[in-house]
């Protein structure tokens, strides 16, 4: 294997152009209209057009990406996040092909893609999963299975997964109804009309173990990623570890995790999701994959999981075994986001007139744009990644909110001031999260707003001072400084 073709693009795309390059791989972009000249399709050894920016069109076309692949002789494909990633059928394609699909099987995808098989399989497996129906629910067993369970109860579909079309049920008198309009969204959004019934945890952290799994049936896990800080399933915030594990609970579900992987005769880099309540863990999904958020794994354990990736196509034993996996520090993302906090997170595409990452010990950002890039509105608002990493948590933590006054952006609204305002949240900063910290976190907009309005009144200051070409640079450079000093001022006031 010494091609592969990239099917995605952004941030992911360059990320496994990089780990390409370290191996002495020859990486190819395919890129929509709305990504002509983007950061990718330059870092990419060849790139080719996949037609036009609607991902119907271009990222998701099977046909046309494999027509490429085979044109221009790569032997590989790595989906990335997104797109095609988790879709049997591309992989199907993929293996009828001779193209390497640099992830699991399409009959393993087949089998974690639909959701209730999942659970059953991993029941099979002795996985730990929430108490709930071992098949589809409707109008006829619905009322005996729930009498067993008891009220709360969400419905979710088979064919699902991420949250989507998900219903609590809080109880008797909603639930014909609610089965039927879960069943209508199933069949519209997944065309499987299937749903299955699990007891409601109220407030769960979700915890997912990061696994690789080579074709000499080795599998090790690199610990967990605490992904609870997240807004209608999307998630913002992600740490590693997670402040709600011990060593042992660690050890314990990693293991787990690696049986799950094992059971299904998993390959490849994988994430096993686990909800968290009450001292105890249920498995969730399973995703077949490469994360958004897998770098904060790569931060704390030193292990390059996309190269890892790449290797077990190639049919490569994995580099490590479980025992040589340690994890050092703590690490955060915070996924830097085109989308406008005070206004429900609307996406907020366009221009970047200015742009200034911030760096030095301990951070990382992993992005595809640059100055004078413009975010395209067809595709995920997403900036980039911003990964802090320190000794503790506390460490990241500082360093983060230092990272996040140093970051410069201009010409769209980005959630940085989302970001900044919960890294000076009491309970982040204690570490009691769950999956709905955000929703119950009321104060967070007024933080925002606060936040903002310092800023705008030192930038009005400052703007006094400096020209106008200047002040974008130098009045948000300045503005994050003294914004620091402010912040320590009020945080030891407080105090
Ligand atoms: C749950 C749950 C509580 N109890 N299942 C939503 C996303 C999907 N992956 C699973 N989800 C949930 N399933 C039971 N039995 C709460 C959620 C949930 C959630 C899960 C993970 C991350 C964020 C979430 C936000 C709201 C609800």
């Amino acid at each position: 294997m010494d091609k592969i073709l990239v099917a995605n693009r952004g941030e992911i795309a360059i990320r496994v152009m990089r780990a390409c390059r370290e191996l002495g791989i020859t990486s190819v972009a395919v890129y929509s209209n709305a990504d002509e000249g983007a950061l990718f399709t330059r870092y990419a050894d060849e790139a080719y057009l996949i037609g036009p920016a609607p991902a119907a069109e271009s990222y998701l076309n099977i046909r046309k990406i494999i027509q490429i692949a085979k044109d221009c002789g790569a032997d590989a494909i790595h989906p990335g996040y997104g797109f095609l990633a988790q879709n049997p059928n591309f992989a199907y394609v993929c293996e009828q092909e001779s193209i390497r699909f640099i992830g699991p099987s399409s009959k393993v995808l087949e089998l974690m893609g639909n959701k209730m098989a999942a659970r059953r399989e991993m029941k099979k497996a002795g996985v730990p999963t929430v108490m709930g129906s071992d098949g589809h629910v409707d109008v006829s067993n619905a009322q005996e299975i729930i009498s067993e369970l008891g009220f709360p109860v969400i419905i979710k579909p088979s064919g699902g997964g991420g949250g989507i079309g998900m219903t609590v049920v809080n109880n008797e008198e909603e639930l014909q109804e609610a089965l039927a309009s879960a069943k209508l969204i199933a069949a519209n959004t997944f065309g499987l009309a299937d749903v299955y019934v699990e007891k409601y945890l109220p407030d769960p952290r979700h915890i997912e173990f990061q696994i690789l799994a080579d074709s000499y049936g080795n599998v090790v896990h690199l610990g967990e990623r605490e992904c609870s800080i997240q807004r209608r399933y999307q998630k913002l915030i992600e740490e590693t570890p997670s402040p709600a594990l011990t060593s042992r609970l660690r050890h314990e579900m990693g293991e787990i995790a690696v049986k799950a992987a094992r059971w299904v005769n998993y390959e490849s880099a994988g994430t096993i999701e686990f909800l968290f309540s009450e001292g105890k863990f249920y498995f969730l999904e399973a995703n077949t994959r490469i994360q958004v958020e897998h770098a904060i794994t790569e931060v704390v354990t030193g292990i390059d999981i996309v190269k890892e990736q790449i290797q077990i196509a190639r049919g490569c034993p994995l580099s490590i075994k479980q025992e040589d996996v340690c994890m050092n520090g703590w690490a955060i993302e915070c996924r830097i986001n085109a989308e406008d906090p005070l206004n429900n997170f609307t996406p907020s595409p366009g221009k970047l007139q200015h742009y200034r990452s911030p760096g030095g010990v301990g951070i990382r950002v992993d992005s595809g744009v640059h100055t004078r890039y413009t975010i395209p509105p067809n595709y995920d608002p997403m900036i980039s990644k911003l990964i802090a990493w320190g000794r503790d948590r506390n460490e990241a933590i500082c360093r983060m909110r230092r990272a996040l006054y140093e970051y410069i952006i201009v010409g769209v609204k980005t959630n940085i001031m989302f970001h900044k305002a919960v890294m000076e949240n009491p309970r982040f900063v204690n570490g009691e999260l769950g999956t709905h910290f955000i929703s119950t976190e009321t104060t967070l907009v007024d933080d925002m707003r606060r936040i903002t309005k310092r800023e705008k009144s030192l930038e009005e200051r400052l703007s006094q001072i400096f020209t106008h070409t200047r002040r974008a640079a130098a009045v948000a450079a300045v503005a994050a400084l003294t914004q620091m000093r402010l912040q320590r001022d009020e945080r030891e006031a407080d105090s």
